[in-house]
């Protein structure tokens, strides 16, 4: 506390001083909620190689126990995403009843449309009729469990598309996108959102049938107020403006979650923050931007989507909870008022300084603090290690892991 407390004091001055309210944004940074995703916890790999982790979790019930982990030292991350059939159980209530116990929620469902035989050819978009069957009966299934689960949304994520020039017809595969969209769309209940991913390339390497997010969107109209994009920061092409991309959703009110990772060379799902943290800090700015509109409606849920093959799981997930607060809390540090003024003046150097600027304040005293408040340790990774939970599931967890239940790579 001592150490932080210092360092607090000088920053606190100096954001007083520039006309900043601290309480308000200690208050945004309580208020900040991340979901992590069940797929992170279980042992994962490239197609090259799964290494093995000692102590990483094996089933959907041990997946939720290490995620409770993050949420007890970062306090944020309260909700798991799950994926099915990965995370199928017998008893979906039995696994709400635990996820509670733990202090949890089970946040979005996400159908997994890439893992069978019948879908070569892809799920909706498959020329096969019995594919694109299997597809929608999955995805109504996935319904009912989120349902049982407490949970209102159904995360689309399809690895459809073709490998080879003429390989179909991709106007035919758009309309079997669209049938089988708009069956499962009626099907949700009224308190149920559709999140729908795009993704430029992977598994398919000619053309991917939701390619970016110009498709999403267009799907998304089509189906209804309830279907919105998921930005997936690991699925465009390299240089591609992803905060402008999230203005534009903001602005259309088709922003409906992000999936938080990062990249270097393409979808490679690493520790949120740990490439391009500018990146992540400048996508905040416009979420902020957006959420200071009254003009604008904003219903945005923050996940993460990381499968981590060499560190241990909890902490890269710890890491990527705390480098997003830190995103979120030096874009909370821009005086909105100053910038607009610069901006209309047309003082570029100036507007961007204010963007620069509060990039760089190191804002650790502030969310040390605000963790204090919390009731929380000032360092969740240092607390986490502390703790020794890895050594205790390492001894408790020592047969094998069900093929299943995790993320083989991409
Ligand atoms: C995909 C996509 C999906 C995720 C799968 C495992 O690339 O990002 O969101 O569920 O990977
Ligand atoms: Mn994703
Ligand atoms: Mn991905």
């Amino acid at each position: 506390m001592t150490s932080w407390k210092k360092a607090y004091n000088v920053l606190t001055d100096d954001l007083s001083a520039r006309g900043l309210n601290v309480e308000s944004i200690k208050k945004a940074l309580k208020a900040q909620r991340i979901e992590t995703p069940s797929w992170g916890y279980s042992d994962s790999g490239t197609r090259f190689k799964v290494f093995r982790q000692a102590g990483a979790a094996r089933t959907t019930f041990e997946k939720l126990a290490d995620a409770a982990q993050v949420h007890k030292y970062t306090g944020v991350a309260p909700s798991v995403a799950l994926h099915i059939p990965w995370d199928k159980v017998d008893d979906y209530a039995k696994l709400r009843a635990y996820a509670e116990s733990l202090g949890l929620k089970l946040g979005a469902v996400n159908p997994n449309l890439f893992q069978d035989d019948a879908y070569k050819l892809g799920s909706f978009c498959s020329p096969d009729p019995a594919a694109r069957r299997k597809a929608i009966d999955h995805c109504l299934e996935c319904i009912a469990i989120a349902k049982t689960l407490g949970s209102n949304i159904l995360s689309m994520w399809l690895a459809d598309g073709t490998s080879s020039p003429g390989q179909d017809n991709i106007r035919a595969r758009k309309h079997r996108l669209a049938e089988g969209l708009a069956e499962v769309y009626a099907a949700m209940p009224a308190s149920m959102r559709m999140l729908v991913e795009y993704k430029f390339f992977e598994p398919a390497f000619y053309m991917t049938d939701l390619g970016d997010w110009g498709m999403a969107y267009v799907v998304c109209q089509k189906l209804g107020e309830r279907a919105q994009v998921l930005v997936d920061l690991g699925h465009h092409p390299l240089g591609t403006n992803i905060e402008q991309i999230v203005a534009f959703l903001i602005d259309e009110g088709r922003l409906g979650g992000f999936h938080f990772n990062n990249k270097k060379f393409a979808d490679d799902d690493l520790t949120v923050g740990s490439i391009n943290p500018y990146e992540l800090y400048l996508i905040f700015n416009e979420l902020i931007d957006g959420e200071l509109d009254p003009a604008v409606k904003m219903d945005v849920a923050y996940m993460i989507d990381e499968s981590i093959n060499i560190k241990p799981k909890i902490e890269s997930m710890i890491q990527s909870v705390v480098n997003v607060q830190e995103a979120y809390a030096r874009a909370l540090l821009i005086d909105r008022k100053a910038l607009a003024e610069a901006q209309l003046k047309g003082d570029v150097v100036a507007a961007e300084e204010m963007v620069v600027q509060a990039f760089r304040t190191d804002v650790r005293p502030l969310l040390a603090v605000v963790r204090e408040e919390m009731g929380l340790d000032a360092d969740p990774l240092v607390a986490f290690r502390a703790g020794g939970y890895e050594k205790k599931v390492q001894a408790e967890r020592k047969s094998a892991g069900s093929s299943d239940t995790g993320y083989p790579g991409a």
